[in-house]
């Protein structure tokens, strides 16, 4: 099942303007950055508070094919995705096969910090991209 939340994702166009916004406006800062270059994203995670809850995941794309340059030029920049924390990408992501709802993967890719991910459809979750994250 599902443990937590383990972050929101919000596209934004440029990386470093939106830590810069972040930080000034709403005093949140990065405590990873990394690109992923099979995702083509460039993404920061910001703590909130004392950091022991969800994070928020900076989105900018590495390429203008990236799903995430997709959906700025579709729906500009904001809100893109919810992950869930999970025990086993691969067990959940069955379950939820099982009941008939479509994974993006048929096996996990990598995510965060060596995550492992895969995402439903957000037409198959009420129009939310929803990630599945077993993390390292
Ligand atoms: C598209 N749609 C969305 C959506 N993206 N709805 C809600 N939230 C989103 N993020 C809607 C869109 O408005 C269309 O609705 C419909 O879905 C289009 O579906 P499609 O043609 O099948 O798909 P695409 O080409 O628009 O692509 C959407 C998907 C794509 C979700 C398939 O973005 C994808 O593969 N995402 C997974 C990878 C990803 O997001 N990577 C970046 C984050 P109408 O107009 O038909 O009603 S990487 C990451 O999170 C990492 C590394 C990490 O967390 O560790």
């Amino acid at each position: 099942g599902l443990l937590k939340i383990d972050h929101v994702g919000i596209a934004v166009a440029d990386l470093d303007e939106a830590l810069r916004f972040y930080a000034e406006n709403f005093g949140l800062h990065c405590v990873h950055q990394e690109t992923n270059e099979e995702q083509g994203v460039r993404e920061a995670m910001l703590a909130v508070g004392d950091g022991s809850g969800p994070r928020l995941q900076l989105l900018a794309p590495a390429r203008p094919d990236s799903a995430i340059a997709k959906f700025i030029d579709r729906s500009g920049p904001g809100l893109q995705q919810l992950a869930y924390t999970v025990a086993d990408v691969e067990t959940a992501a069955d379950a939820l096969r099982a009941r008939g709802l479509r994974l993006l993967y048929d096996t996990p890719k990598r995510g965060t910090a060596g995550s492992r991910i895969n995402f439903v459809h957000p037409k198959d979750a009420g129009g939310v991209l929803v990630e599945l994250v077993e993390p390292a």
